[in-house]
């Protein structure tokens, strides 16, 4: 049965300044209420994008810890949506805690943090890329980054890709497991003018369609902001919402995000003003962007 509020696991690490991971994750899922279950991979005092001297707790033993409390609770999720984890061994950890809390009409989330523009975060190494391959497997949706899709296919970084070769992409991803791929940050050729665009191309196996939503590019990279975005499109799964209708309400809120804070001259390493922007995800869904590129 679903829970009347539906219930997110949120696996994400916990970083206390920068606005990533839970600090991101459990705002925007409440808002869109959802109630998140918060399982802290680690617990950091800065993210790891633009900080040098971060301090880090993994938590890799109180994982389990916490797993096996959980499990006496019968805890069930309505979706489990895992993000940064910290160490090979909790790849493995999320793996068993999918298949302990596998519920009928659940939705497995994998967001495979490993790295942006072309570059591995500082944490991940080899071993994280060719494990979480196998994460990537037992989930229904997967929203990597441009950077971490070539990654998983093991694909050299690209500065342009067209569209015969990102359907290839996407259909290489979702054959390794996931139904639906979503892929953020794809440097499409742009169709509007001379205007540069920055892509999200989603496929789903099920129906074969294949969708994309072009935002304008703005010349500035805030971390978090694929938390953020891989964050609108579990609570508006949870909420019934179409594939397309997702991925335009998280595009949307992250070019709202970004163009809120572009106009201040913050530091790029403390993310977006999120807490300006919220409570546009309770308005009533107006516009939409998205185009079929393929059926
Ligand atoms: O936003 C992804 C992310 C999550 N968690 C930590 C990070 C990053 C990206 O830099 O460092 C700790």
């Amino acid at each position: 049965m679903r829970n009347p509020v539906p219930r997110a696991a949120a696996i994400h690490d916990l970083s206390g300044f920068g606005r990533t991971s839970l600090s991101v994750v459990i705002p925007i899922l409440s808002t869109m209420g959802i109630q998140a279950c918060s399982l802290p991979t680690a617990v950091l005092s800065t993210h790891t994008g633009g900080f040098d001297d971060y301090r880090m707790v993994d938590l890799t033993d109180e994982m389990i810890r916490f797993i096996d409390h959980w499990k006496t609770l019968q805890i069930g999720f309505d979706a489990v949506y895992s993000g940064f984890l910290a160490s090979p061994r909790q790849i493995d950890i999320v793996a068993d805690f999918l298949g302990s809390f596998a519920r009928k009409d659940q939705i497995r989330v994998i967001d495979p943090v490993l790295g942006d523009n072309g570059h591995a975060y500082q944490t991940m190494g080899p071993e994280m890329i060719a494990r979480m391959r196998t994460l990537v497997s037992m989930a229904d949706v997967i929203t990597p980054n441009f950077t971490e899709a070539g990654f998983l296919l093991n694909k050299p970084y690209l500065n342009t890709i067209d569209q015969e070769e990102i359907r290839d992409w996407v259909m290489g991803l979702s054959a390794m497991g996931p139904r639906t791929v979503i892929i953020t940050s794809v440097p499409l050729p742009n169709t509007r003018g001379n205007c540069k665009v920055s892509s999200v191309v989603a496929y789903d196996r099920e129906d074969g369609r294949l969708w994309r939503v072009d935002c304008d590019y703005i010349p500035a990279h805030y971390p978090g902001t694929g938390d953020a975005f891989a964050s609108v499109i579990v609570g508006s799964l949870l909420q019934g919402d179409s594939l397309p209708i997702a991925l335009d309400r998280a595009v949307q809120f992250v070019s709202m995000a970004i163009r809120a804070t572009f106009g201040y001259s913050s530091p790029a390493r403390e993310g977006v003003h999120l807490e300006r922007v919220l409570p546009n995800l309770r308005a009533p869904v107006t516009a939409s962007s998205y185009e079929i590129i393929d059926q």
